[in-house]
């Protein structure tokens, strides 16, 4: 698993890495680990949150032991992140922790975190215009879309950090690099243009897509090889056949997280028809019929002939994670980043979820060595 050391005779510097090997640029930032969930509130209960700062401490310690070149994020602004996702969402969440401790919530009735209480479903509103409440606690559901996803004082930093991190990463592969990976949390692929949920906030693999196009990529493949399907990815490129989606997952029709997406008959719309490509898989699904959907998936990008490829990085497939039934090895992630590697396409891949701490470092970086090729 572990790229071999060489040696060159005529050196007297031991040269760590394959020169030939596309070793992936790894992009952090401290802001990452701020936004501290507190809990997840899940059919009315509130459990511990899974999505720890300590998922990505653990990710970057066991990348720093094996070598990799790690860099900070370096700022960016606001231009992709707009064209991404309603300007309401982000100022909501910009503001949504101050506006909720300005309210009192956290005194009365004893709520530290944003927690949506109504949301206003189609269904509800019937036609009306979806308009702005005055009232913090009934926006927390104007822009939510599930009752994990809580809001506490440095959630916002650490989202925007994450974008950040991504558009360093895309820099990187715009200036030439073969595979940068850019080590985000909290992570983003269940966020559309105008709503958030399943512990994401902002959707940083579709930042990622966008910037790509925008430096000049025509056409950019996101592969999704978390265990859910990124419904939000999905959303925000439906329409569009520059930027294709291809997701394996757990299939929400056997009672999986995001439930109401993920099917195989979503195949895109209008431009965008054919460009999807859902693949749902059973649970206790293992490494080869979960590496035959990789490889279908590569297909599909290649087929529509993208120039560069997003990956969108969860390790939550894994056998341990307990988050899925999907039951993917070690090794067999190290073939997916192979398999996607062969594409020979400048890669992005952006961290998603992956929620088993004792093995999260190693699933990464067998990941990141097989997309070196
Ligand atoms: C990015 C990512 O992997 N998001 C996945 C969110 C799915 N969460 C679904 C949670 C369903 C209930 N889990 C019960 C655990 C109680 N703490
Ligand atoms: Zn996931």
């Amino acid at each position: 698993m572990r790229v071999p050391i060489t040696h060159k005779l005529w050196d007297a510097e031991p040269v760590t890495h394959d020169a030939s090997a596309r070793r992936a640029i790894v992009v952090r930032s401290d802001g990452c680990a701020l936004h501290v969930p507190g809990a997840e509130i899940w059919v009315g209960v509130r459990t511990p949150g899974t999505e720890v700062a300590e998922r990505v401490e653990r990710i970057e310690a066991t990348l720093d032991a094996r070598d990799y070149n790690i860099v900070n994020a370096d700022g960016h602004g606001d231009s992709v992140l707009v064209s991404i996702h309603d300007p309401g969402l982000i100022t909501y969440l910009q503001s949504a922790y101050e506006r909720w401790t300005d309210a009192g919530f956290v005194a009365d009735p004893g709520q530290d975190r944003v927690v949506p209480y109504l949301m206003p479903t189609p269904g509800m509103l019937d036609g009306l215009p979806e308009r702005e409440p005055t009232a913090i606690h009934a926006a927390a559901g104007r822009w939510c879309y599930d009752t994990m996803t809580l809001i506490g004082p440095g959630t916002w930093t650490a989202a925007r950090a994450a974008i950040d991190v991504t558009l360093t990463a895309v820099d990187h592969v715009t200036k030439g690099a073969p595979l940068a990976y850019a080590l985000t949390r909290p992570p983003g692929h269940h966020v559309t243009r105008s709503a958030f949920g399943g512990s994401c906030y902002l959707n940083n693999a579709a930042v990622a897509a966008q910037a790509l196009r925008e430096a000049g990529h025509e056409r950019v493949a996101v592969i999704d090889i978390d265990a859910h399907h990124g419904n939000g990815t999905q959303a925000i490129f439906y329409d569009r056949a520059d930027v294709t989606y291809g997701s394996l997952h757990i299939d929400p029709a056997a009672g999986w997280f995001p439930h109401y997406a993920g099917f195989a008959d979503e195949r895109g719309r209008g431009a965008g028809t054919g460009a999807n490509l859902n693949i749902p898989l059973a649970p206790e699904t293992g490494d080869d019929l979960w590496l035959k959907a990789v490889e279908q998936l590569a297909a599909h990008a290649s087929a529509l002939q993208a120039s560069a490829l997003v990956v969108s990085l969860g390790v939550d497939a894994a056998l341990d994670d307990p988050e899925s039934p999907l039951r993917v090895s070690v090794d067999g992630y190290e073939s997916a980043g192979r398999i996607l590697a062969a594409l020979g396409l400048p890669t992005v891949a952006v961290q998603e979820g992956g929620y088993h701490l004792d093995t999260l470092g190693k699933l990464v970086d067998a990941t990141l060595t097989g997309l070196g090729g």
